[in-house]
């Protein structure tokens, strides 16, 4: 075989093309469980999008041994002291890792393991993050604009959103004195 193909997609100039690109938006009323401060949600907009998600999906969700990659957009915000971020996961296959790597804006990983322990790594244009096995990943966004991430996982890895939505994280983020701070909720 001697053949030379176009890319499937490219990502030039901050944007993803190709075919198959899924796109999902994630809006304050997808996140109600989320956030702690349920008032200061019931005073916003619920159509307001948190963060957006593009997708190249090369194979089928739960194959064995295909990647993913996807890039996250979080918009700037809070509900009421807590940075607008993402519902957060472990992986429906718990030993699964991935890797995030930082495009624009500023923000902060927080993960968790399974004892609950919760801590965070700051995210910023070149920061590279190693999500092991076993660990439930968040992002927020602690800037003044769109914070963007690449991810690649595991075509396998799945998501398990329920453990995190029923039970959160054992931090929050806040923003305290105009600066993040890991809090205990
Ligand atoms: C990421 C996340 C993405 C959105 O691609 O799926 O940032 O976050 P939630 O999935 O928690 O809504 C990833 O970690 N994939 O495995
Ligand atoms: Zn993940």
């Amino acid at each position: 075989m001697n053949k030379i193909l176009e890319p499937e997609i490219t990502f030039i100039n901050e944007q993803l093309k190709g075919k198959n690109i899924d796109k999902i938006d994630r809006r304050l009323k997808d996140l109600k469980d989320i956030f702690f401060d349920k008032d200061a949600l019931s005073n916003m907009d619920n159509d307001t999008i948190v963060y957006e998600v593009e997708s190249y999906l090369p194979v089928k969700q739960n194959t064995e041994g295909g990647l993913f990659y996807g890039i996250t957009y979080i918009h700037p915000g809070v509900v009421g002291n807590e940075y607008f971020m993402t519902k957060g996961h472990f992986h429906k296959i718990k030993n699964r890792g991935e890797f995030y790597s930082t495009l624009q804006g500023e923000g902060m990983l927080i993960l968790m393991d399974e004892e609950r322990n919760t801590w965070a790594e700051k995210m910023f244009p070149g920061s590279m993050h190693y999500i092991q096995a076993n660990i439930a990943h968040r992002t927020a966004n602690t800037g003044d604009t769109i914070l963007s991430f690449s991810a690649f996982w595991p075509s396998d890895a799945g998501h398990d959103y329920a453990t995190i939505s029923e039970h959160g994280f054992s931090k929050i983020l806040i923003k305290k004195d105009n600066k993040p701070v890991l809090a205990d909720r």
